[in-house]
């Protein structure tokens, strides 16, 4: 057996790519050592794939920014409207990665259902491709330098026009599919003259649901680059499930191998590989080991399922289901976390050993593999969360009826039409990351660290005032991340120290570990909201994250059904709605950014995921009176798909980005009979710009001619914490002046 990774953490041990990037854009170091440290950084990756004695080793899976932006490069798809701007090579590719004064970036969005970021390609039916293979050249030639033969890692041509857009009604992307296939068959000749030996073609697009067309349309595309004369051999891997037509289509070209995940796609990988008749030559290269969770891998069950590839295929090769980018790199970093997780986990590091260990225990039998692990600590079950989801029934999932909570509610609170409110955060200025992080070192106490808090909540409430906004918020300023502020207060959750993931660009996360039952060991935001509200007779809101996000934005358990571990969270919220609600606060906002983000790419899975998704929402908010008003906010995606799963949450308001689609949304809100409170966003705040008075009433009137006035909220159409206080107050101004005038008729 031969062993592989599909590709591996770029950042470095310690960030170092986000920070020599960083300090490239503010100017301190120049482009000769922001690439010193680039190619430090792929140095390392390429030698510890080696010593790990990785049989086949990647390149071309280093990337400044993004792999999807490389290919775009590669293919020759840069824009007009970058290319005009006369910037260097490097300075060209930053400018669609983040734009300049005069030109917005690519759009970003989501890479399948991981929470990394890619640019979308602008691909029009004027776009000019034209291979330009230098970086993989470049890379190849550095990697062999030093003595590794590396695979070349590109995105593949049918994936990478699904993904892009084309500008402005002008056709499909995926009709260049010809015109963009014979620049990468130049792109292959390219390759071969400079002795590569394998390239890998990454064609995830074909795991969510393609119709015929496009699947032949794949197929035809690798019978093409199989026949071109000087070429390296073709890798086509797929990862993130099940490749289902696109298997066989595959499989009935000449490509020398292909890639399955058996891990996210397992079952249904191995029947259409059992069923695609004989694989002749052809080298399968099984993913058997999760490249975006954080488990140690069990290598006995993945050995057997190894050795059902080994009885269908002459060749197999090891590999991780998809790139390790989607992992922490190294867990010998993490040298404060209980031992009895740390020996469970594995990060890119580790997992390339075990990729290793199974192609070895795939050819010489699974005898040497080492010990399985102990079974959990009894401690990591909780029994008296276990016995409260065993009681739960319907009813707790279900307030009363809305026209009953909307009356009471609008006694309670005694608003005016149109009542205006911000998402939840404030700007996060360096005096308040430095409080925190000096509190986190031990150099702030408790007591100067609440004091320092205190003021900031105390002004955010009363610029909030002078502003006259309706519904107020406390700013969040204790809060570093919306998930991870929740995961070092609940038990079940594990921080790293140092796990790091690439989230967009130079930007990472650090997602927490849900590793036991969850429980709430003590309220988590109550104390800082009684505070805010008790400086004000409006009404603050209390702002929480939804249990969807919490699982989306961490690794979470394999060892039982994601539902379950959601209701674990989600009676954790109920419980801190229910101490929001004693404290006095009469609104609480539970944030589900990511509901969309971890929608099953395949229909059929959608369903089941959205029933639970839903369920646990409910469960969470369901638990308050009536007259407690229960606001959600969603942001980030196209909300279609999901469209009748965020009426069924059931919130009496929803907050959503709508500014962009110029509030397109509340047509389809309208279309499913969606009858409560909706504050569609007035103001991008995802741009600098200050939206101007006239801009938000025109908004607004667009609002208003879509849902009737007493349903409609004036907000942003995201929280604030990234954008400074001189255009949040300015915008905030417009925002309130809009609605006032937008009232008066
Ligand atoms: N939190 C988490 N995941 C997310 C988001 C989030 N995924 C989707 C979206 N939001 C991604 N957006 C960002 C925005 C900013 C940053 C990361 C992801 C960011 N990170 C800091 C950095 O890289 O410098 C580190 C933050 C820290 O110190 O914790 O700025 O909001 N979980
Ligand atoms: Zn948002």
């Amino acid at each position: 057996g031969q062993s592989t990774v599909l590709g591996y953490p770029r950042i470095g041990g310690n960030r170092e790519l986000k920070k020599a990037v960083e300090a490239y854009w503010a100017g301190s170091i120049d482009a000769a050592a922001l690439e010193r440290t680039a190619a430090g950084l792929r140095a390392e990756v390429w030698q510890t794939l080696r010593d790990a004695r990785l049989d086949a080793i990647p390149s071309n899976t280093f990337s400044y920014y993004d792999h999807m932006l490389d290919t775009a490069v590669a293919v020759g798809a840069v824009p007009t409207r970058f290319t005009r701007l006369g910037l260097s090579e490097l300075d060209t590719y930053f400018a669609m990665a983040r734009g300049v004064d005069t030109e917005p970036a690519l759009e970003l969005t989501k890479w399948f259902d991981t929470n990394y970021h890619y640019l979308v390609p602008e691909i029009g039916p004027d776009t000019v491709f034209a291979a330009n293979p230098a970086k993989a050249l470049a890379e190849y030639a550095e990697a062999r330098d030093l003595g590794v033969r590396t695979r070349p890692v590109l995105v593949g041509p049918a994936t990478f026009l699904l993904l892009a857009k084309s500008p402005a009604s002008s056709g499909e992307p995926f009709d260049r599919l010809d015109d963009l296939v014979e620049t990468y068959a130049e792109i292959l000749r390219a390759l071969a003259d400079a002795g590569v030996e394998w390239v890998q073609l990454d064609e995830p697009g074909y795991v969510a649901d393609r119709d015929p067309t496009r699947i032949t349309a794949l197929r035809d595309a690798y019978t093409r680059l199989c026949a071109v004369e000087r070429r390296p051999k073709i890798f086509v891997a797929s990862y993130f499930g099940e490749l289902g037509d696109a298997l066989p289509a595959l499989l009935d070209t000449p490509v020398e191998a292909l890639g399955l995940d058996l891990v996210a796609g397992g079952p249904g990988n191995l029947t259409r590989l059992a069923g695609a008749g004989p694989l002749r030559g052809r080298t399968i290269v099984a993913g058997l080991v999760d490249g975006r969770n954080v488990w140690r891998t069990d290598l006995r069950t993945a050995t057997a399922s190894g050795a059902v590839v080994t009885g269908l295929a002459d060749h197999v090769a090891v590999s991780t289901s998809c790139s390790l980018l989607h992992v922490p790199v190294d867990l010998s970093s993490e040298t404060s976390l209980d031992p009895d997780l740390r020996q469970r986990l594995a990060f890119a590091r580790q997992k390339v050993d075990e990729v290793v260990l199974l192609s070895r225990a795939l050819r010489d039998g699974a005898a040497r593999l080492p010990e399985p692990l102990p079974a959990a600590p009894a401690g990591w079950r909780d029994t008296t969360v276990r016995s409260r989801l065993a009681t739960l029934t319907p009813a707790d999932r279900r307030r009363g009826p809305y026209p009953e909570r909307s009356a009471a509610q609008r006694a309670r609170l005694d608003l005016p039409p149109l009542p205006t409110t911000t998402i939840g955060s404030f700007p996060q200025t360096d005096e308040l990351r430095r409080a925190r992080a000096d509190h986190r070192a031990g150099r702030l106490d408790d007591a100067g660290y609440r004091q320092r808090m205190r003021t900031e909540i105390e002004h955010v409430i009363r610029l909030q005032e002078r502003l006259g906004l309706d519904v107020l918020v406390h700013g969040e300023p204790e809060r570093n991340d919306m998930v991870q502020y929740f995961g070092e207060q609940l038990a079940g959750f594990a921080a790293t120290g140092h796990g790091w993931v690439q989230s967009y660009g130079s930007r990472c996360v650090r997602p927490p570990i849900i590793y036991a039952d969850v429980a709430r060991r003590a309220p988590m935001t109550v104390e800082w909201s009684r505070y805010a509200q008790s400086l004000t007779d409006q009404p603050v809101k209390g702002m929480l994250t939804g249990p969807v996000t919490i699982l989306a934005w961490s690794f979470v358990r394999t060892d039982q059904p994601l539902a379950d571990t959601a209701d674990q969270v989600a009676l954790a919220l109920r419980d801190e709605c229910q101490d929001l609600e004693r404290a006095g606060i009469r609104v609480i906002q539970v944030d589900e950014p990511a509901l969309r983000e971890t929608l099953p790419l395949r229909a059929a899975d959608q369903k089941a995921y959205l029933d639970w998704a839903v369920g646990a929402f409910r469960l969470a908010t369901s638990g308050v009176a009536d007259d407690t008003q229960i606001h959600t906010h969603l942001c980030y995606s196209e909300f279609g798909e999901v469209i009748t799963a965020i009426d069924a949450l059931d919130a009496d308001v929803t907050s959503i980005e709508a500014s962009r689609s110029k509030m397109e949304v509340l047509d389809d809100l309208a279309e499913i009979g969606y009858g409560r409170g909706v504050g569609p966003g007035v103001w991008d705040i995802h741009s600098p710009r200050v939206p101007s008075h006239d801009e938000v009433v025109e908004a607004l009137r667009r609002a208003v001619a879509a849902v009737p006035a007493q349903r409609l909220w004036v907000n942003p159409d995201c929280g604030l914490k990234t954008r400074g206080y001189p255009e949040v107050e300015a915008s905030l101004r417009h925002l309130v002046a809009a609605a006032a005038e937008v009232r008066g008729g």
